[in-house]
C-alpha cells in the first residue's frame, strides 16, 4: 500500500508545476514521466559500478545518486565490482581489459580521448559503458549522461565520444576581495567567494560546491576568483587562505583555482598605485630585476605549498591605472615570460590581457594591435597566453573579431568572453550571447589561408599549439538564482559548452539549456529556444543598430541610454552629425581594417560585403545615402529601432503564452523583467531616433 502511495505521489510531482527559485540552474533533475523511458533509465542506472575511489569518483557517485533518486525515484545500487549485472559501468580505459570489457580499437579510442575526453556507449543487453583515460573524463561523461537523461533522450543507441577543443576552459570572476563585485549584476551582487564574514562559512562552502558542480557539468576546469583590477592584498596570508579553501572545494569537481595579481605587489609599502600599496621590498616592477623575480618566486612557492594544483596568474597591467612593465621600459612579453618561467615547474599558467589603450592612435580600436602584434614571437613559453577580448574595443554588443587573432602566429592566443552583460542590459535583459559567440568563433581570420577561423586559432590547430584557453567573465553572485535574470544562466551554460566544443551550434546549446532549465514540453522548448536565438539580434537593434556602439555611456554603469556630445566614446563609435553617422575605419579612413589579413580587410572595406551589423562600425554613411540593402541610412536606423521594439514585444507575448507551463515564481520574475526591457527599448528609440532624425533633417 505504501509503495502504491509513493508511486502516486511521484506521478503527482511529475505533473505538478513546482515553485522554483532558480538555484538548481540546469541541474534540476526533474522526475521522468514517460514510463518507457523511466524503465529504460532504471535498467541502466539501477545498478552502477564505478571502478575508482578518487575524490572525483566520489563526486560522480554523489551526483549520480542524487540525480537518479530525483529523476527515477529509486535508490541506485553501487556495486562493489564489475559484474554482468551492472547497468552502468564506469571505469577508466586501463581497467576495462581486466573486467573483460575490452573494446575494439582500444588504442585508437585512447588516442582520441586524450586526458579529459570520455566515451559513453551502449554495449548491448541494456548496458552502458562510460570510460575515459582519467577520472576527470569520467566525471565529464557522467554529466553528459545526465544531460541526455534530462533531455529525455533514449540511451539505447548512445555512442558519444567527446573530447574538449580547448585545454583551459576558464571563468574569470571580477570579484573584489572586500566582497563587492565589478560588472556583476543582480539584486544581491556580492561575491560568492569573498563575502561571508557575517555569514555562515559552511553555507558558503555549499554554494562553492554547487558552483563547482554546475561548472563541471559544462566542462569548466579553471576559475580565477578575484578581479583583474587586483588588489595587492590578494597575496596576504588571510586572502590566500580563502583561495586555498575555495580550491579545496572546487578540486572535487576537477577545477583548478587561480588568482589575478597586481604587477606592482613587489613594490615597497610606501608606493601607492591603483589597488596598492606594495607589499614587497623592491623599488621597481621591472620584470628583469632580481628583487622583482625573487619576490614573485617567493609568492609562488607560498601559494603552491598551500594549493598544489594552483592554476596560475591572470594579469591586467598597463591598463586603466593598473601598473605595467612599459613604464619601466620593458614589454608585456618580458613580464609575462618572467611569471611563466616561475610558474612552469608547478604546472601553472599566465594569462596576460591585451586590454590596454594607452597607445597613441586616434582610433582606439587599433591600439591593442599596435602594442601587441610586434611582440609576436616574444612570448616564448608554452604556459603563457595572451588573453584578448572578443573585439578590440570593450565587450560592445557587437564588434568585429579581434584583429590580433589573425596576426600573432607564434603566440598562444586566448579569448575573453563577457558572460556578464555589462553593455547589454545587465540582469534586466533576456539576452543570449551564444549566437554572437558563434559568430566570433566562426569568423575566418585567413591567418593561414581560408578556414583559419578564430576557433581554430584558439584551439591551436592553425598555429600548432597544444595548450589553449578561453575565459568567460562570470555573471555569478550571491543572489539565490546565481545570475539575477533566470535566463542569464544560459550564458554561463553556453560559455562552458562552447569552450568544450567550439563548433557547437549555439542554437543546439540553447535548446539543451532550455530542456534542462524549463522542461521538455515541445511548445516550451521550441518557443524558448527561438527566444534565446533571436535575443542578441533584438538587443543590438536598439542598443547598437548597424554597429554603432556606446549609446549607453552617460555614466559608468553602461546601462541607461543617453546622448553626450562631449563623450569621446560616442564621438568615435557613433560619430553622428548633420552629414551622417559612423566612422570610416577602412583603408580610406583610420585604416583599422588593415590590421586584418587582406581577405578580411577586403570584406570589411566594401560596404557591400561588410556584415550589416558592422556597417557603421567600419563605414560612414550620409543620412540619405543608400545602403547596400537599397534603403537610406536613416530609414535603416528607423527600421532597426522598430524591429528591436517588436522583438521585445514578441518575447513578451511568447512568454505570456507559456504561463500555464512555467512555475509561477520564475514566470512572474521573467515577465516583470521583460517589461523593463520593453520600456528600455522604447527609451533607446525615443532618445536616439529623435536625435538622429533631427540631424538627418538638418543636413537636408
Ligand atoms: O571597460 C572596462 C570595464 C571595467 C573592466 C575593464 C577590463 C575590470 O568597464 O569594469 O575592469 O573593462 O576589462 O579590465
Amino acid at each position: 500500500m505504501q509503495k502504491i502511495l509513493r508511486i502516486v505521489l511521484f506521478f503527482c510531482l511529475c505533473s505538478l508545476v513546482m515553485a522554483e527559485d532558480g538555484y538548481r540552474l540546469w541541474l534540476r533533475y526533474e522526475p521522468v514521466s514517460d514510463i518507457a523511458l523511466q524503465n529504460e533509465y532504471k535498467a541502466v542506472l539501477g545498478n552502477i559500478v564505478i571502478a575508482g575511489q578518487s575524490e572525483l569518483c566520489q563526486s560522480l557517485r554523489g551526483e549520480l545518486s542524487s540525480a537518479v533518486k530525483a529523476m527515477l525515484d529509486i535508490e541506485p545500487v553501487f556495486a562493489p565490482g564489475i559484474t554482468p549485472g551492472n547497468g552502468l559501468v564506469i571505469a577508466r580505459l586501463d581497467d576495462l581489459a581486466q573486467a573483460g570489457l575490452a573494446l575494439d580499437d582500444m588504442s585508437g579510442i585512447k588516442a582520441k580521448l586524450g586526458q579529459e575526453g570520455f566515451l559513453l556507449r551502449n554495449i548491448g543487453y541494456g548496458r552502458v559503458l562510460l570510460t575515459a583515460a582519467s577520472d576527470k573524463g569520467l566525471l565529464y561523461g557522467g554529466f553528459a549522461l545526465l544531460r541526455q537523461m534530462q533531455m529525455n533522450s533514449s540511451l539505447a543507441d548512445i555512442n558519444l565520444l567527446e573530447t574538449p577543443d580547448i585545454t583551459c576552459r576558464i571563468l574569470n570572476h571580477w570579484d573584489n576581495i572586500d566582497g563587492s563585485t565589478e560588472r556583476v549584476f543582480s539584486p544581491d551582487n556580492k561575491s560568492i567567494w569573498w563575502e561571508y564574514e557575517n555569514d555562515n562559512p559552511a553555507a558558503a562552502r555549499e554554494r562553492w560546491n554547487d558552483y563547482g558542480r554546475a561548472c563541471c557539468s559544462v566542462g569548466i576546469n579553471m576559475v580565477i576568483v578575484n578581479n583583474v583590477n587586483a588588489h595587492v592584498a590578494i597575496l596576504s596570508p588571510e586572502k590566500l587562505q580563502r583561495v586555498t579553501d575555495i580550491a579545496d572545494v572546487l578540486r572535487k569537481w576537477g577545477i583548478r583555482t587561480g588568482i589575478s595579481i597586481n604587477a606592482a605587489s613587489c613594490l615597497t609599502p610606501d608606493q601607492e598605485f591603483r589597488c596598492g600599496p606594495g607589499m614587497g621590498t623592491c623599488s621597481t616592477l621591472d620584470p628583469l630585476d632580481e628583487c622583482v623575480i625573487s619576490f614573485w618566486r617567493e609568492q609562488i612557492d607560498i601559494i603552491y605549498n598551500k594549493i598544489p594544483d594552483f592554476a596560475g596568474f591572470l594579469v591586467k597591467a598597463g591598463s586603466e591605472g593598473m601598473p605595467g612593465p612599459e613604464k619601466y621600459g620593458r614589454t608585456a612579453a618580458q613580464a609575462a615570460d618572467m611569471y611563466g618561467r616561475l610558474l612552469a615547474p608547478y604546472g601553472g599558467i599566465v594569462m596576460w590581457r591585451t586590454f590596454t589603450y594607452d597607445v597613441d592612435d586616434p582610433d582606439q580600436t587599433k591600439r591593442q594591435f599596435i602594442r601587441f602584434a610586434p611582440q609576436d614571437g616574444s612570448f616564448t613559453l608554452d604556459n603563457v597566453f595572451l588573453q584578448n577580448k572578443f573585439g578590440s574595443r570593450d565587450f560592445m554588443s557587437r564588434e568585429p573579431f579581434h584583429p590580433l587573432f589573425g596576426a600573432m602566429p607564434r603566440t598562444r592566443m586566448a579569448l575573453e568572453l563577457q558572460v556578464t552583460q555589462e553593455y547589454t542590459g545587465h540582469d534586466k535583459y533576456l539576452m543570449y550571447w551564444g549566437s554572437f559567440w558563434q559568430e566570433i568563433l566562426q569568423s575566418d581570420t585567413y591567418a593561414k589561408g581560408p578556414g583559419s577561423t578564430v576557433a581554430r586559432v584558439l584551439d591551436g590547430t592553425v598555429n600548432g599549439f597544444a595548450n589553449s584557453a578561453i575565459a568567460g567573465v562570470a555573471n555569478v553572485s550571491r543572489v539565490r538564482n546565481w545570475t539575477g535574470h533566470h535566463f542569464a544562466a544560459a550564458n554561463w551554460y553556453a560559455c562552458g559548452r562552447m569552450c568544450w566544443d567550439t563548433d557547437l551550434d549555439s542554437g543546439v546549446v540553447a535548446q539543451e539549456w532550455v530542456r534542462m532549465t524549463w522542461g521538455n514540453d515541445d511548445e516550451v522548448v521550441t518557443k524558448l529556444t527561438d527566444m534565446l536565438n533571436n535575443s542578441h539580434e533584438i538587443m543590438t537593434s536598439f542598443v547598437a543598430p548597424l554597429g554603432i556602439a556606446h549609446t549607453n555611456t552617460t555614466d559608468h554603469r553602461h546601462y541607461e541610454p543617453g546622448i553626450d556630445a562631449r563623450n569621446s566614446w560616442q564621438k568615435q563609435f557613433i560619430n553622428a552629425d548633420k552629414d551622417g553617422i559612423g566612422t570610416d575605419r577602412t583603408i580610406r579612413g583610420t585604416k583599422a581594417t588593415t590590421q586584418y589579413q587582406p581577405q578580411v580587410a577586403a570584406i570589411f572595406d566594401d560596404p557591400k560585403t561588410c556584415p550589416e551589423g558592422l556597417l557603421l562600425w567600419f563605414h560612414r554613411f550620409g543620412w540619405h545615402e543608400t545602403m547596400p540593402n537599397g534603403k537610406t541610412t536613416i530609414q535603416n536606423i528607423e527600421d532597426k529601432y522598430a524591429a528591436g521594439l517588436a522583438g521585445v514585444e514578441n518575447m513578451i507575448n511568447t512568454w505570456q503564452s507559456l504561463e500555464s507551463k512555467v512555475d509561477p515564481e520564475r514566470f512572474q520574475h521573467v515577465r516583470s523583467l521583460l517589461k523593463v526591457q520593453y520600456e528600455h527599448a522604447q527609451k533607446y528609440r525615443n532618445i536616439w531616433l529623435a536625435h538622429f532624425q533631427k540631424l538627418a533633417q538638418s543636413g537636408q
